[in-house]
């Protein structure tokens, strides 16, 4: 019974109908947003594309835990529009400096620096109205634990901290220790909020949190190694973003310091690790399973 549920999921039906509600939701998320230039700025970045996987990591393991993801969506939408805001900062002349971002010139090029990073502001903290203040029929006191989760992500437990240590050590010899780092706070952390807090709203166990929380740490690394892969084999039409980036930067990356293959295999392994902590719940964890394998076999 469980191999046919699995073998007859359609993980691309899937995925191109989490998408379409995703996206509907972020487009009602900012229609009343004042003033009209900020607005115009927010809605460039948050509805230019982009795979929406954070999204639907969170009503997958909102799902899995047994609840209905409507209640989930507005949480989903915040961990986007967080995500998005570090696009933004991070293509800024002051950071990356990058003028190509999903397949469209990043926000500064458009709006100038300040309004990019007002943008960004802006959707940072309104990811956190979109938690507190517009998500329905949760308990209060899980949306406090998810108002958390998101404060450790993106600050310097997290995202900010991943950025800091990114920045210290352009032109640097990294070791993998430091490499890991930067990774699993600057990429991983946000990642693991997108499982976490889908799983808080769905009120999951803690069996459950205990073995997402192993699953999130995997795909979470691997998603980054792969990006790093992706960046030195793929192009800037495919990738949408420019290619060859850390080469130029002279950043550390896993190729550069294991070689292609052994980083390839590291994210398999890292990947078969993450899909084997959700054993127990192999039959309803079908999305987030093959959620971990699009991350390794996605092409941008
Ligand atoms: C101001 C709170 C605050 C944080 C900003 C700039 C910054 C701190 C952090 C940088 C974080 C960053 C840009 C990490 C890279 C993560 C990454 C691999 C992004 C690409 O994600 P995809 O491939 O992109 O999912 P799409 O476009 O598909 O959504």
């Amino acid at each position: 019974m469980s191999e046919k549920v699995i073998s007859s999921f359609d993980f691309s039906s899937y995925l191109s109908k989490s998408k379409v509600l995703v996206e509907e939701a972020l487009n009602q998320a900012l229609r009343a947003e004042e003033p009209a230039l900020l607005r115009d700025a927010m809605r460039y970045s948050l509805l230019a594309g982009g795979k929406r996987l954070r999204p639907i990591l969170c009503l997958a393991s909102c799902e899995l835990a047994g609840c209905d993801t409507e209640k989930a969506m507005p949480t989903a939408v915040a961990l986007e529009m967080i995500h998005t805001m570090s696009l933004i900062h991070d293509d800024l002349p002051a950071m990356d400096n990058d003028d190509l971002r999903r397949g469209m010139p990043t926000n500064h090029k458009v709006y100038g620096d300040a309004i990019a990073i007002l943008a960004g502001d802006a959707l940072l903290t309104r990811a956190f109205e979109m938690v507190s203040i517009r998500t329905l029929g949760v308990p209060s006191e899980r949306l406090l634990k998810i108002v958390g989760e998101l404060s450790l992500a993106a600050g310097a437990p997290g995202l900010v901290g991943g950025q800091v240590v990114d920045l210290e050590s352009e032109g640097k010899e990294v070791d993998l220790k430091t490499l890991e780092y930067i990774h699993l706070h600057k990429t991983g952390a946000l990642l693991r909020a997108c499982v976490t807090c889908g799983a808080l709203i769905g009120g999951a166990s803690q069996d459950l949190l205990d073995a997402l929380s192993i699953y999130a740490n995997g795909i979470g690394l691997a998603f980054q190694i792969v990006d790093d892969i992706l960046d030195v084999t793929s192009s800037s039409e495919v990738l949408g973003k420019t290619a060859g980036k850390d080469l130029l930067a002279d950043k550390t990356t896993y190729p550069k310091l294991l070689g292609l293959d052994a980083s390839r295999k590291r994210a398999d392994d890292l990947i078969s690790k993450a899909k084997s902590a959700l054993d127990p719940w192999k039959v309803t964890a079908t999305p987030l399973l093959a959620l971990a394998d699009y991350i390794t076999n996605r092409d941008r």
